[in-house]
């Protein structure tokens, strides 16, 4: 048995495994719960994160326009499952050179201490992270670019490792896949980063091919009594384009660019057709995940074919027994 450490959140949305289903992650039954037309003007609603805030949730959807334009807009639930989204997108305070907007896309939402900290990719001279944080999800203070361009997704951890914040990226180039590793990087203000460390990579052959293309770290890292448990996502490149799926890896507490198991089969990856069906067919994209530490129980929200947006559930126990059961070697 391992634990998730944080708080107890009886009020997460929940649906026990079915009956006979062999996998670490199910899905729920009701899913997609967002639908790509919830508001107004949205081509789509996918990649998006959710965090507790007061009695229920609020979120950062991303809505991509029926220009296609991509924005992010924050949203209120009280279960978790129904959501109101706002229909215009987030509006940033700050310095005028940071806050102005090329794109954003794929936000995460990470709280530590008493702030919501966003972080997305950030068109900025071509893709970079962009830092934001609200303490109510009405104001959003913009800050620093964390990093360089370019790279494409910035998660957060929940409170420092040390004296520092801590983030793992995946930096990119100029091309949208060339490479895709995951790296670890720590800052004492949340401006200026350093200390970076490679953390895990792509893997060559047919070992574990789903994640031969690229990775990127998905929701939040999840901290439990064995490590950080990191959700992210593997891209395999077909004869018919890319196909997005979840794993996860354990990473040391203290050292987080250090793996202490990873999974060699993938958690959850396209099947159904909202997952295979959309704008960008065959793609699972985690952005958050709800816990309740008294249960273990985890609640993944991510992007199904560029399109919608799904709800799945496990387990912290269900991810570290299925890492050790299908560990990947070396
Ligand atoms: C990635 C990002 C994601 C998207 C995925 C599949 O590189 O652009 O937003 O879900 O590709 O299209």
């Amino acid at each position: 048995m391992s634990r998730i450490i944080g708080e107890n959140l009886n009020h997460i949305p929940w649906q026990d495994k079915p009956e006979g289903y062999n996998a670490p992650v199910w899905r729920y039954s009701h899913n997609p719960i967002i639908k790509r037309d919830a508001i107004p003007s949205s081509n789509s609603i996918f990649n998006s994160a959710v965090i507790p805030f007061e009695d229920g949730f609020a979120g950062v959807f991303r809505c991509d326009s029926k220009s296609v334009s991509m924005d992010i807009f924050a949203g209120f639930s009280k279960d978790g499952v129904n959501w109101e989204i706002n229909h215009e997108p987030i509006v940033f305070q700050g310095d005028e050179e940071v806050i102005k907007r090329e794109y954003r896309y794929d936000p995460r939402v990470c709280k530590i201490g008493d702030r919501y900290y966003i972080s997305w990719c950030n068109g900025y001279h071509g893709p970079t992270i962009g830092l934001a944080y609200t303490f109510d999800f009405q104001t959003f203070h913009q800050i620093e670019n964390a990093f360089l361009p370019y790279n494409r997704n910035g998660v957060l951890f929940p409170r420092k490792i040390g004296d520092n914040y801590a983030m793992v990226s995946r930096p990119s180039d100029t091309g949208h896949t060339p490479f895709g590793d995951i790296f670890y990087s720590e800052s004492p203000d949340l401006t200026f980063w350093g200390k970076h460390r490679y953390v895990m990579g792509t893997i060559d052959g047919d070992a574990s091919a789903w994640q031969s293309k690229k990775i990127g770290p998905g929701p939040i890292p999840i901290e439990t009594d064995k490590g950080w448990l990191l959700i992210y996502h593997g891209v395999i490149n077909t004869c018919n384009g890319f196909v997005y799926r979840m794993g996860c890896a354990l990473l040391d507490i203290d050292q987080p660019w250090k793996v202490k198991a990873r999974s060699r089969n993938y958690i959850l990856g396209p099947e159904t057709l909202y997952e295979c069906v959309g704008d960008v067919p065959n793609v699972t994209f985690p952005c958050a995940a709800l816990t309740d530490a008294a249960t273990g129980r985890i609640a993944i929200y991510y992007g199904c074919a560029d399109t919608v947006t799904g709800l799945a559930f496990t387990t912290v126990d269900e991810l570290l027994d299925y890492m050790e059961k299908y560990p990947l070697e070396g």
